[in-house]
């Protein structure tokens, strides 16, 4: 073979591969992207569907036809041995009208319903709705709900069917709020509150993310959003505000008097031990109800609990590189581990 058509195939082939690599990613089920923007569950990630999809295809179209057109050019019109000098055009102003005015057009058509939308999602909620006020933590998320009286941390339970009010703040830097499946990302900075207003329109678990770099752990900043019938948020809402059962096992009793003589009580509230009122951690009140600790990087288990306890910088790194901000290695021996663990997840 002459060594241009060798040349040729091998760029072929490496354009065909990562071509198909492409199209393979987009194979993915829905189920396995939990973070997907598309089939959105709330009102307003489907909203954004609803633009972005008549967009893409505008897009695509333009992308097609412009590209197509300059391969055809580059291939139809060619220079070739010993041809003349083609003919010389400068101008032409029914064509260059033309390319004008239909950029404008489409341009105006996806800008009309994108700055509708836009001046849609800024408006206050409406009455009835449920404000949370969440502040992004270096790297974990608090709720709090102020009308209800509760504070959590990292799982938002909401009821589905009535919107929601969110009040964005930031507890130290930038930080982005986003559940891809029932809301667009909205920032979250520090000395300033910002809203996001959405409704979940169907049951179930929706997984989010801080989207903006704010930190070494940044991606270990998860939150969880549980949209819940009104009545099973009811009684979320009920458990929450009650008081943790008291211990009743000898490990939790024992747990709760360490716990309540410890270190851990300058940075966790716990509404059933009068001393731990600290700010700086997540409210571990009704710690045993959550699905997950540590901003959903692990499953609450008494196992993963330990883990976390024994040293929380080997779950979530860098937790050290803000000391009287973050979780300290607390140099527990496996017995103290041991009869906290039993306290916290007795939290129910
Ligand atoms: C200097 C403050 C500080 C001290 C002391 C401290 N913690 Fe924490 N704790 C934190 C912070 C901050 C987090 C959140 C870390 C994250 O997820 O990024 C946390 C997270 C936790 C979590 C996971 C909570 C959740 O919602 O995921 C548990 C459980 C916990 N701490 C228990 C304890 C116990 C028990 C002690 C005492 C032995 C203790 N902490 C001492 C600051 C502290
Ligand atoms: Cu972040």
């Amino acid at each position: 073979m002459p060594k241009v058509s060798r040349w040729r195939t091998k760029a072929l082939l490496v354009a065909l591969f990562l071509f198909s690599a492409l199209l393979l990613i987009a194979c993915q089920k829905t189920t396995s992207t939990p973070q997907s923007i598309f089939g959105g569950k709330g009102d307003h990630a489907r909203e954004i569907q609803s633009l972005f999809v008549p967009i893409i295809w505008i897009a695509g179209v333009v992308f097609v036809f412009v590209e197509g057109l300059l391969i055809f050019a580059l291939f139809r019109f060619r220079a070739k041995a010993g041809q003349a000098k083609p003919a010389q055009i400068h101008g032409n102003t029914k064509l260059e009208l033309v390319w004008t005015i239909i950029p404008i057009l489409l341009l105006a058509g996806i800008a009309v319903p994108t700055l509708s939308q836009i001046h849609k999602f800024a408006q206050p909620a409406g009455p009835g709705a449920l404000t949370i006020k969440v502040t992004a933590h270096q790297w974990w998320w608090q709720f709090e709900y102020p009308e209800e009286k509760i504070v959590t941390a990292n799982e938002l339970h909401i009821p589905v069917g009535r919107q929601v009010n969110v009040l964005l703040e930031s507890a130290d830097v930038i930080h982005s709020f986003w559940v891809p499946q029932l809301a667009g990302k909205q920032d979250v900075i520090p000395t300033h509150t910002n809203r996001r207003v959405f409704t979940a329109l169907e049951v179930g678990t929706y997984l989010g993310q801080c989207a903006e770099f704010c930190g070494l752990s940044h991606a270990n900043m998860h939150l969880r959003v549980m949209a819940q019938t009104p009545e099973d948020y009811d009684a979320w809402l009920k458990a929450q505000q009650a008081p943790a059962p008291a211990p009743t096992t000898e490990l939790a009793i024992q747990g709760k008097e360490l716990f309540s003589r410890s270190a851990c009580i300058g940075c966790h509230t716990v509404e059933s031990v009068p001393a731990a009122r600290g700010k700086i951690g997540p409210n571990l009140s009704h710690i045993g109800s959550r699905t997950t600790i540590a901003a959903g990087m692990l499953d609450n288990t008494p196992e993963s609990m330990a883990k976390w306890l024994k040293d929380p910088a080997a779950v979530k790194p860098n937790m050290g590189t803000m000391p009287g901000y973050s979780m300290p290695n607390m140099n527990l021996s496996d017995g103290q581990i041991n009869v906290l663990v039993a306290f916290l997840e007795s939290l129910k």
